[in-house]
């Protein structure tokens, strides 16, 4: 539990959130896959990005951390170790699903297994398709939940459409599909974020992408690269809305990665009428990366829907936030995929800001938000959803009284330093 306040103070100065949890958790894939040593810089030290190490520490892979720095010297994926232990993802969801497409095609047995809530969550979609690879995966359940039970397999490629845009389904395809004999395809209707294909191309693997389509061949053992990872938009979404909240904010977030498939935020925040310029733009390692400086301006409310919600899934939340002191209404639609996160995003979304007196209604597949709403200070649960934790913690600097925020610790998945970045912000003290 965890009580602050920040009330109007004016969100100011430079900031450098932590490293990319998506790109994170595939370089260290990525390196471990690979032969030899893969150096890692701006590593996010969040527990998702922790608990995809340490599985692969089971399967053999040496790896040194040191702050934001990895070290990885791999055997490669064809000389991995059977684990003794049953493979933990935590919290993660990226991990569990990316992890049963790598394992489907490796030479060793293991269970995967996660935390209350991702036991929770929905493995079918991984499942199903590398079935169809051919991958030998039983489950303890009916509903191909976690625990599952993972045999390493002879893989066939298959040429799959996905029925949901999930980058998660797609990534775990395509990692078996660098082990499956041929060509292996992912259909998608409206493309999910790409790191994947970027990260094993860099690698050196044979992958091909047109519009919603990508596509690997069988590949030879990769070998290990140097990495950069750049910083989290979806961390720096939250600091992009603290400026847009209080009058006379301006700030500048360096480093920030901008892959065109995660910058929704940004065509949003515009569109809303905030001051957002995008300047230094370079590319490391296939991934922009660049700078984003804020300036606060009044606010009016806007429709997001269609092919800009995979650009913006884990902003959502954040930006219903934001939506509270925006002119007019906010609709936010064909967003159903929110409610099988870390929690039912739509409706811990609308519970929590309801409670401190936001006018939003949750809808089958997202929220309509009525503004501008002055806020009141009050407890709000986190539901263990670190973007919840992280969505309360930014309604402080707006609400007229304290915010005491329920499970405050799970902001530690993906942003560890959020409070003392707040407090930098803000030059306000805890
Ligand atoms: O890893 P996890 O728990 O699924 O994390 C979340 C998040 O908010 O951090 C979702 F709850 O991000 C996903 C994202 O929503 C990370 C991700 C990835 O790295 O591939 C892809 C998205 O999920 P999906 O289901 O659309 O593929």
């Amino acid at each position: 539990m965890q009580t602050i306040h920040y009330k109007n103070a004016v969100v100011k100065g430079e900031l450098q959130v932590p490293g990319d949890k998506s790109i994170s958790h595939r370089a260290v894939m990525l390196g471990s896959i690979a032969e030899g040593k893969t150096s890692i810089t701006g590593f996010l030290n969040g527990e998702d990005c922790l608990r995809t190490i340490d599985i692969f520490e089971q399967l053999g892979v040496t790896i040194e951390t040191e702050g934001t720095n990895v070290e990885i010297e791999s055997p490669g994926i064809l000389n991995w170790t059977k684990p003794t232990e049953e493979l933990y993802a935590g919290n993660s969801g990226t991990t569990a699903r990316l992890m049963l497409g790598i394992l489907a095609g490796a030479p060793v047995e293991a269970t995967m297994s996660g935390d209350a809530s991702l036991s929770s969550r929905p493995m079918d979609r991984v499942t199903i398709p590398l079935r169809k690879m051919g991958a030998s995966i039983e489950e303890k359940s009916d509903a191909d939940l976690l625990p599952l039970t993972i045999k390493g397999t002879k893989l066939n490629g298959i040429t799959y459409k996905s029925p949901v845009a999930s980058a998660q389904v797609k990534s775990a395809i395509l990692f078996a599909g660098l082990q499956a004999e041929g060509k292996t395809s992912v259909h998608e209707d409206t493309v999910s974020r790409d790191h994947t294909e970027q990260m094993l191309r860099y690698f050196g693997a044979n992958v091909q992408t047109d519009d919603t389509v990508a596509s690997i061949q069988q590949g030879e053992m990769l070998t290990g690269r140097k990495v950069h990872v750049p910083g989290d938009i979806s961390s720096a979404a939250f600091f992009m809305v603290a400026a847009g909240l209080v009058p006379g904010s301006s700030l500048t977030l360096t480093n920030v990665g901008l892959n065109p498939t995660r910058t929704g935020i940004i065509d949003v925040l515009k569109r809303m009428g905030l001051g957002v310029d995008v300047t230094d733009a370079t590319t490391e390692n296939g991934e922009p990366v660049g700078t984003i400086q804020l300036t606060h301006r009044p606010l009016q409310g806007v429709e997001i829907a269609g092919e800009l919600i995979p650009r913006l899934i884990d902003e959502l939340p954040i930006i219903a936030l934001l939506a509270t002191q925006a002119k007019g209404k906010t609709i936010i639609k064909d967003a159903a995929e929110l409610r099988v996160k870390e929690t039912d995003r739509i409706a811990a979304v609308t519970n929590e800001l309801t409670k401190i007196g936001a006018n939003i209604e949750a809808t089958p597949d997202g929220m309509v938000i009525h503004g501008l709403t002055p806020l009141k200070g009050g407890t709000m649960d986190s539901y263990g959803d670190h973007r919840l934790g992280m969505m309360a913690g930014i309604a402080s600097l707006i609400t007229s009284d304290p915010i005491t925020i329920e499970g405050a610790a799970c902001i530690d998945i993906s942003y560890p330093s959020f409070f003392k970045d707040l407090e930098t912000v803000t030059k306000k003290s805890l």
